[in-house]
């Protein structure tokens, strides 16, 4: 399989496409955004969410090859919520919301992790699924004005700063995202 000189990323965040063009642009892969959407179904792995998105868009058309990606981030102190529902969370009480409930855990109990799954679907329109983990902690407070998301309140292992206070190249090279990616890199390099 030929690596593809251009893919459609489908998305209707901009701070993704900013992520991933900076990580696909330096390997002659062009990335090009699409933000026409898909039902993200309820379902408790992110995987699922993804490959049934890649069905809907391929059943109503969109040409092969493109990516989608679902993320979410997993708090321990809450059981893994927000997890799959990140979205719903985060445009319902945001990150106030989660340093609310986490007002009375300790520092050693506030670990979370971001996990992503980005899905690659193929020029024959075949899903390949590469997952991608970030682990961290959600800081006592907000800050920084980079990123996206949750990324003012997490701050991932061996940093000191929150993903919103890093430049992108700094997060890519922590972030699930980043993991995602480069696990997609090296995929397309061995075909
Ligand atoms: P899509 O159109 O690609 O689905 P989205 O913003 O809905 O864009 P997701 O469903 O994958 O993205 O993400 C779920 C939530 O998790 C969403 O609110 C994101 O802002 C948040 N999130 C995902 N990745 C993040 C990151 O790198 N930093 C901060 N928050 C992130």
């Amino acid at each position: 399989m030929a690596r593809p000189d251009r893919v459609t990323l489908v998305t209707g965040n901009p701070g993704k496409v900013a992520e991933l063009r900076e990580l696909l642009d330096p390997l002659g892969v062009a990335v090009v955004p699409d933000d026409r959407g898909y039902p993200e179904i309820q379902h408790d792995e992110l995987r699922g969410v993804t490959e049934a998105g890649a069905g809907y868009l391929l059943a109503t058309g969109l040409e092969p090859p493109f990516l989608l990606e679902d993320a979410g981030l997993f708090v321990s102190a809450l059981k893994g919520f927000p997890g799959v529902y990140s979205r719903h969370a985060l445009d319902t009480v945001g990150c106030q919301g989660l340093l609310d409930l986490l007002r009375d855990v300790e520092p050693e109990l506030r670990s979370a992790a971001f996990r992503a799954d980005l899905c690659y679907v193929d020029e024959d329109g075949t899903p390949h699924h590469f997952e991608g983990t970030c682990k961290g902690r959600i800081a006592d407070r907000a800050a920084g004005n980079g990123g996206f998301g949750f990324d003012p309140v997490f701050v991932p292992d061996g940093a000191q700063q929150t993903f919103a206070e890093m430049d992108a190249a700094q997060k890519n090279a922590l972030s699930h995202r980043g993991d995602a990616a480069r696990a997609f890199v090296q995929w397309l390099s061995n075909q």
